[in-house]
């Protein structure tokens, strides 16, 4: 094994720099949005370097001929404003089009073991990589390396596996169709359906338990739908900073008179009051709308409890002849209405209201709320998905909207809210590590090749292989896959393991540093740069898919980084060309089946492939020639359920026995911690140390508690603590196996969430969450019940 430190404290270094700004914690009084909103945006495009630049790449964002937003996963008007952008996108792209550079001057003055030292924030910010790169343990440091070569080293070594699922292949949701239907095609030709992807760490549950329920996978609303709702139910999701754009679509209904629901443990300053950035009336006022008319606060995991409590005032109006269930609807399309009923029936209401920590009368208020509209749309994240039970209350969710008929009605319906802004796609294009069968047939149809029929490897899985050595080589379709996965010190350790590790980035982060005995990093084009391909130089589009199932071309506007940087269609077709070369003739097959540098040279031709694979894209090319592309069909939006009955189906699965809160509530000393997303990040990319909504400045090493907890145990708001997890267990942990998981340092902010559940950011807590302890039936890593332990900080007490 390696020499490296893997021990907690040094997964997580503590610089001085990450220790020394000091938190300035003032409650935000201002709404989200806003002047607030715009001076950030100012602030990190002068950071940045590249003010005009990007301005001019706002401009072009989320137009009709510019480039889809990298941030989230909201969808875009097809009609309406000119000006599409929030505070947060305008981060993402100032990000992107930063003026400093990582170059081989950086690499050659910097060890790897030094920059393992350095904090997220800080490798981010060293500005964009240039040129590929390859790890040289003689000396700890990245050099350069050719394109050809490295392609080579990657052939050399995938076609020196005795299986071909000894390798990985990871997918952060930011790739594009045509590079994502790329990366699966060649994965699979090569011989694995190993496809750990974001996907697993974020929706995995909302679409398995909307497959079950629905026969569908995919939200069953559109962007219409929200101008038509009579209630909104927004459930685990902070949209204020993660899906911005969707305030306006918010607060739209909100005026129109429409009911807004916050479910949501913490009070979010965003789900509250909204100024709109984009009105001008409002901006000079320093007017603001409120936007939730009903908050309600479960505890953490709490949801499925409150979903059925809700349930059971519905069955209650009902005999009280204040509610209806749709019963036309139930009778024509669903099946199990009677034993779900029953197992609501069945749940006592001290049960539900321990469970979701919220009293009987405030679920009758939401009851009330949900007969009165005609029309009901829930809208869901993270909150819900990053659950142990998250299957199940996804379920509960769908449960709930067949009750009133709201699938396949205008103005309601099912509205996952994806995350990265091209996850969805990625999936359409296949990237599933259980594969459905027709996708696999469609592929050997298409390339007259046999597809590999065992289920690969998912995020949870791919870590194990590499900790029990099974895996030799990963690769990295962007993300950042030390940083996102849970146990930190054990995916750290587990990365090492592997023999060769290649990482396709934009910018430098810590999973460059956790290499293999070989490493590379390839670097690519963004999404706001223009992409040159084929002998004329054409520039080319790319498409992506939104929450909404609309799918729509971007093409960059900005002069790339580096002249060296290649497309991620291209890396992904220079890896396939290199590797399948060697590896298809030893199989009797023709490496010619696919021409990966005539695909390349004119997406049109990807898009083609894609056209005679993927349902749905027929005439892909013409269609994404519209203004603003088109939208995928969704059978449930026209009540054709395609489950194995013909039907929706109702879920009556048992309410869990015990979340976590409720099973911390016996030992003393212990919180439930949910790990969340500040508004200055984009995951594990850091852009700065404030969360304005949340009334924090300076520093991101803080812990939000609730005050009575804070009394209870003896400890003061502003006091640093340490974070202690579950032990290590385990034959694998070694040395670590009975040590209390760790994360050290954080300032103890008191804050408005319910007893027992506390909040930090992430991925600075990752290190506390146990990689076995994930969603049932979904492997989702629990990001949002984690068992923690306050002891006093030995750092800095
Ligand atoms: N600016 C920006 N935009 C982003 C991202 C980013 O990092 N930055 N990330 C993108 C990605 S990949 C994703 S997946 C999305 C994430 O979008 P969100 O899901 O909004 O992200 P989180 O910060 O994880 O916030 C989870 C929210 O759920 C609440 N919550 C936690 N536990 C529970 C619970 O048990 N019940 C309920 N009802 N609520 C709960 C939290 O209080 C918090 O408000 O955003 C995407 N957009
Ligand atoms: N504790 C905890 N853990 C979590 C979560 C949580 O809420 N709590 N959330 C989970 C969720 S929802 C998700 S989606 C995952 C996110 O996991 P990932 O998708 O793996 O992580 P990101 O931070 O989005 O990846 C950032 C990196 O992507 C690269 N990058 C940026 N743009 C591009 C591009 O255009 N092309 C390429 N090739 N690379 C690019 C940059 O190098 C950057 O450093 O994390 C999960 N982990
Ligand atoms: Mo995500």
């Amino acid at each position: 094994m390696s020499q490296v430190d893997t021990t907690p404290e040094a997964a997580l270094p503590l610089t001085e720099e990450r220790l020394a700004g000091t938190p300035s914690l003032a409650p935000y009084a201002g709404p989200a949005g806003g002047w607030g909103a715009l001076k950030s945006v100012g602030r990190q495009l002068a950071r940045s370097g590249a003010p005009l630049t990007g301005v001019r790449a706002l401009l072009a964002m989320n137009q009709a001929d510019g480039f889809d937003c990298p941030g989230c996963a909201w969808g875009d008007p097809t009609h309406g404003a000119a000006f599409e952008f929030c505070e947060n996108g305008a981060k993402a792209v100032a990000w992107e089009a930063t003026a400093k550079r990582a170059g081989r001057d950086f690499f050659a003055r910097h060890t790897v073991s030094e920059l393992l030292g350095w904090d997220d924030c800080r490798l981010e910010a060293q500005g964009r990589l240039v040129e590929p790169l390859c790890y040289d343990a003689a000396t700890d440091r990245y050099r350069p390396i050719g394109w050809d070569a490295a392609f080579a080293l990657i052939a050399e070594r995938l076609a020196g596996l005795d299986d071909p699922d000894r390798a990985l292949f990871y997918t952060s949701g930011r790739a594009s169709n045509e590079a994502a239907y790329l990366y699966q095609l060649f994965v699979r030709l090569f011989g694995t359906n190993n496809f750990p992807d974001c996907s697993n760490m974020c929706h995995e549950a909302s679409g398995l338990g909307m497959m079950a329920s629905l026969g569908v996978s995919k939200g069953t609303v559109r962007l219409e739908d929200f101008e038509a709702t009579d209630a909104i139910f927004v459930l685990g999701q902070n949209p204020g900073t993660n899906h911005p754009r969707m305030l306006g679509d918010l607060r739209r209904a909100a005026e129109r008179g429409a009911t807004i629901v916050a479910i949501n443990p913490l009070r979010e300053r965003g789900l509250e009051r909204f100024a709109d950035p984009q009105r001008k009336v409002e901006m000079l006022h320093a007017g603001s709308h409120p936007i939730a008319g009903h908050y309600v606060q479960p505890r953490l995991g709490g949801d499925m409890a409150l979903l059925r409590g809700l349930a059971k005032a519905l069955f209650a109006r009902q005999a009280a002849g204040t509610f209806t269930p749709d019963r036309a609807f139930i009778e024509a399309h669903t099946r199990g209405y009677t034993a779900w009923r029953e197992a609501v029936q069945a749940c006592d209401w001290a049960t539900l209201e321990a469970q979701a920590g919220v009293d009987r009368e405030e679920m009758e208020r939401l009851a009330e709320i949900y007969a009165d509209a005609p029309r009901v749309i829930i809208t869901w994240a993270m909150g819900i998905t990053q659950h142990e039970h998250s299957v199940a209350t996804v379920r509960e969710i769908i449960n709930l909207l067949l009750l009133g008929g709201h699938i396949g009605r205008v103005g309601a319906g099912a509205c996952p809210v994806r995350g990265h802004s091209n996850v969805q796609g990625d999936r359409t294009m296949g990237i599933d590590e259980t594969a459905p069968t027709w996708l696999l047939e469609a592929l050997e149809a298409r390339y007259g090749v046999p597809m590999p029929r065992d289920p690969g490897l998912n995020t949870k899985g791919a870590l194990q292989a590499l900790e029990a050595g099974e895996a030799e080589v990963f690769i990295g379709l962007g993300g950042n896959f030390a940083r996102a996965t849970p146990d930190t010190p054990r995916t750290e350790a587990a990365l090492r393991c592997a023999g060769l590790t290649v990482q396709i980035s934009t910018k430098l982060n810590r999973s460059h540093l956790i290499t293999g005995r070989e490493a590379l990093i390839l670097p690519c084009l963004g999404r706001s740069e223009i992409d040159r391909q084929g002998p004329e130089g054409r520039s080319q589009r790319i498409s992506v898919e939104d929450s909404m199932s609309a799918v729509h071309a971007s093409a960059g506007r900005l002069t790339p980084a580096s002249p060296e940087l290649r497309s991620e269609p291209a890396i992904v077709a220079g890896i396939a060309a290199a590797t399948l070369a060697r590896v298809l003739p030893r199989r009797g097959i023709d490496p010619g089946v696919v021409d990966w540098a005539a695909l390349v040279a004119d997406y049109d031709r990807i898009r083609d492939e894609i056209a005679a694979v993927i349902p749905g894209f027929a005439d892909f090319n013409a269609r994404l020639a519209a203004p603003r592309g088109f939208v995928l069909d969704n059978p449930a939006r026209q009540r054709d359920f395609l489950t194995a009955t013909g039907r929706a189906e109702f879920a009556a699965g048992a309410l869990p026995e015990a979340v976590m809160h409720q099973r911390l509530a016996g030992r003393p000393g212990w919180l439930t911690l949910q790990t969340l997303r500040s508004h200055d990040q984009y995951n594990t990319t850091v852009y700065g140390y404030d969360d304005r909504y949340r009334g924090v400045k300076g520093q991101r090493r803080v812990l939000f508690v609730n005050p009575d907890d804070l009394a209870r145990l003896g400890l003061r708001a502003g006091d640093w603590v340490d974070l202690l997890g579950e032990p290590y267990q385990g034959e694998e942990q070694g040395e670590r196996r009975g040590e209390p998981r760790r994360a050290p340092a954080f300032r103890l902010v008191a804050y408005d969430t319910p007893p027992g559940c506390c909040a930090a950011y992430y991925p600075e807590t990752n290190a506390l969450m146990p990689l076995e302890r994930v969603g049932e039936g979904s492997d989702t890593p629990v990001a949002k019940a984690v068992a923690v332990q306050l002891v006093p900080s030995r750092r800095l007490a």
